[in-house]
């Protein structure tokens, strides 16, 4: 008897000083865990904590998440009236845009290859910065619930809409309740680049990416973007710009073979890769694609950077040129400029502009086109190293000299331009500068 009962004495000993070394362990894991001090750990753990805030519902006060946005409301408040043009305000089909959900689905449009792809973990956040000037509600908020939808949460610290003084203050402000989204408006017209530049300013993340007031962004169109800009900081980078067809709103895949560029005009245009610029990439269909230029709606790049460039040239108005200036920037900043084809962004093209040119076209031209001011910074830019230097405040070695009339050209003659970065450009000498204008060219030739 006193035998059994010494047994038992032992086992409840046993017991109690495995529970006793049971939470011990237990909680000097956990403690390890809560030091560890490594990036990542407590990333996640901050991630963890995320979700847990958004199902607890601990937005700031007079945030809703964008599930909860009440679309009917916000888009009802301007739908196209019987008899109306449903063209007539933003040249797109806003009747069509109009009845699509606010987070329609899309087809993955990436390569197969992507599909399997992981991303590095240490990713930077960056704030998305959108301007718009009386663009359609639907089109907007389409825009701001994809990028939410379609990003992990943690790399969008923000959502900064910049409204460039549209005619109805509330299609901004009604926006600045979704989660994330902040919501400036500029007191009078500046265009699309000193609207940018006042965006970038805000920001409070250390990469910038920019969009259009009429994209939707598709499955992982950020990581492969930010990846290739958080391994190197003078990487300006776009995903592929796929079509939203501006009768209908369908959704199509663009094309992974075409590189950016422009014309003697200095109007962007789309060139196919040559054959053996194709044949190359087979072996790696989805390896970043070096282009001379990029469509300047979308695109991500480093704050830092950004600044260093200069920004835009604040001279610019409207729209127009903007994307030939960032490009010649980098370029002249010893950077690079690259299509991520495993990011993917939809874009409604359209054939004309919806919006006026304050003070009417003439008033522009006479102030100096935007592509023609972009020229004129170029050939500055050929010209002098001082503004070289002053612009970036990167350059080492001087440029060559050129005369002041020398044109800016394109495509495949090497010449005195930086050539070691890029892979195409320059100026035969002796050819006149761009000349044109006819008073409205930029209208037609370049849909925004
Ligand atoms: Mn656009």
């Amino acid at each position: 008897m006193r035998r059994k009962s010494r047994v038992l004495l032992c086992f409840a000993v046993l017991w109690v000083l495995g529970i006793a070394y049971y939470f011990y362990s237990g909680t000097a894991l956990s403690r390890k865990d809560e030091w560890g001090s490594s990036y990542s750990s407590s990333r996640g753990r901050s991630q963890h904590s995320d979700e847990k805030t958004h199902t607890i519902d601990a937005l700031p006060p007079g945030k809703v998440r964008w599930q909860d946005f009440n679309q009917n409301l916000y888009v009802g408040a301007t739908l196209v009236r019987p008899g109306q043009d449903p063209y007539a305000r933003n040249k797109f089909n806003q009747v069509e845009s109009d009845k699509l959900q606010m987070d329609r689905a899309v087809p993955d449009t990436r390569h197969d290859h992507c599909r399997s792809k992981q991303w590095r973990s240490d990713l930077p956040a960056s704030s998305v910065v959108i301007t718009f000037h009386n663009e359609a509600r639907s089109a907007l908020l389409r825009t701001v619930v994809s990028v939410l939808k379609k990003s992990p949460s943690h790399l969008v610290k923000e959502i900064i809409l910049v409204d460039d003084y549209s005619d109805n203050p509330e299609d901004g402000a009604l926006l600045g309740k979704i989660e994330k989204v902040r919501v400036l408006r500029n007191d009078r017209r500046e265009g699309l680049m000193r609207s940018r530049v006042r965006g970038a300013d805000a920001a409070t993340a250390p990469v910038l990416t920019f969009l259009d007031s009429h994209c939707e962004c598709n499955d992982h169109w950020l990581e492969p973007l930010l990846e290739r800009v958080a391994e190197d900081k003078t990487r300006v980078v776009s995903p592929i710009i796929d079509v939203i067809n501006m009768d209908n709103f369908q959704y199509v895949g663009a094309s992974a073979d075409l590189k950016g560029g422009f014309d003697w005009n200095l109007v962007f245009k789309w060139d196919y890769m040559t054959l053996e610029q194709r044949r190359a990439r087979q072996g790696n269909p989805i390896a970043p694609i070096k282009t001379p230029m990029i469509a300047g709606g979308l695109f991500v790049m480093d704050k830092e950077y950004f600044e260093r460039l200069g920004k835009y040239d604040m001279m610019m108005d409207v729209w127009g040129g903007e994307n030939l200036e960032i490009s010649f920037r980098v370029w002249q900043c010893d950077g690079s400029l690259e299509i991520i084809p495993c990011s993917r962004v939809g874009h409604v093209f359209r054939k004309q502009h919806p919006y006026t040119f304050p003070g009417g076209s003439g008033t522009v031209f006479a102030r100096l086109n935007e592509p023609k001011r972009s020229a004129a910074v170029l050939s500055s830019i050929l010209v002098q190293e001082k503004w070289h230097l002053h612009l970036c405040g990167c350059g080492s070695g001087p440029l060559n000299k050129v005369p002041d009339s020398v044109p800016v050209a394109v495509e495949g003659t090497p010449g005195n331009f930086r050539t070691d970065a890029v892979d195409f450009i320059i100026v035969p000498e002796g050819a006149a500068f761009p000349a044109r204008p006819s008073n409205n060219w930029l209208f037609d030739a370049r849909p925004a």
